[in-house]
């Protein structure tokens, strides 16, 4: 007789990996999740010393990391909320794009292992380019809603979640409480791996887009699903392509990031620890 080998759904295998991260982090439970992208990663050493620091790659279900400024790591951070309580942060030094072609469920395991691990809000961080007159690179963001152009969903089935306020109005106050002076968008993700062409730019503003980028509204998506409170928020690196009269580079992004982390670091410290 022969067995049919068991797959394991993705939320079994969000829940191997938070079983593993407890193990090699010692950290029995997380609180609240963070993914860093383009950018961010010089704002991460503002929340606080690392009490574990992991490979992606030592977790069931994680590919390795495949983009120059993001590190396949995550860490484990401990600190203490508005009260004093004890917190564990859980932070995602980078994540998997959709433009890389593995598939829906990979881009979103982190997002599944996160919710696993106890997590009950999600930090969705990104850089990204910017349409709203006025806006400079190196400004953060805070992410109103979005418009999906991947043409796909994280999920699969007949489970109709909803996506009404998917961007948690009380984290967003709560930010605004932080920094009074951040301002509000609604963020278009493309496919990629290209930028988009000027008409596409100029397609994302007629459509009422702000923020035009290459992640996390799938993930967005799944953390929905799972029940936590998402909060996003993007830099914007770069003026979205024909807007600035100058062709795009990965590079300014870096340096967008590097010049803002600062006002980010403290902007996401006193967020995380008042979720
Ligand atoms: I950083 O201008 C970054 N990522 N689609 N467009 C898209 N993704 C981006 C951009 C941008 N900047």
């Amino acid at each position: 007789m022969t067995h049919a080998a068991t797959v394991p759904t993705p939320y079994e295998s969000a829940a191997e990996a938070a079983a593993r991260l407890a193990e090699l982090t010692g950290v029995e439970r997380h609180d609240v999740a963070l993914v860093l992208g383009s950018g961010w990663l010089p704002a991460v050493d503002a929340l606080g010393e690392a009490t574990a620091e992991i490979d992606t790659t030592d977790l069931p279900g994680f590919s390795a990391a495949a983009v120059a400024g993001h590190s396949g790591k995550i860490r484990s951070i401990r600190c203490a909320d508005a009260e004093g309580r004890e917190r564990n942060l859980l932070v995602f030094l980078s994540r998997t794009h959709f433009y890389e072609g593995k598939g829906v469920a990979a881009v979103v395991h982190p997002v599944r292992t996160a919710a696993a691990a106890g997590c009950s809000a999600i930090v969705l961080t990104n850089g990204c380019g910017g349409l709203k007159e006025g806006w400079q690179p190196g400004q953060p963001v805070l992410i109103s809603d979005h418009i999906n152009l991947t043409g796909t969903s994280p999920i699969v089935g007949a489970n109709f979640v909803d996506l009404t306020d998917l961007y948690s109005p009380r984290l967003r106050a709560m930010c605004k409480e932080v920094d009074g002076s951040l301002d509000e968008g609604v963020y278009v993700q493309f496919p990629g791996p290209h930028y988009e062409t000027p008409a596409e730019v100029r397609m994302a503003g007629v459509l009422g887009g702000h923020l035009v980028g290459m992640s996390t509204t799938l993930e967005a998506i799944a953390a929905r699903e799972a029940g936590m409170e998402v909060l996003g928020i993007s830099l914007v690196t770069n003026l979205a392509a024909g807007l600035s009269g100058e062709p795009l580079n990965h590079e300014e992004v870096l340096e967008a990031g590097r010049s803002a982390a600062s006002r980010m670091g403290g902007l996401l410290s006193q967020v995380v620890t008042r979720i």
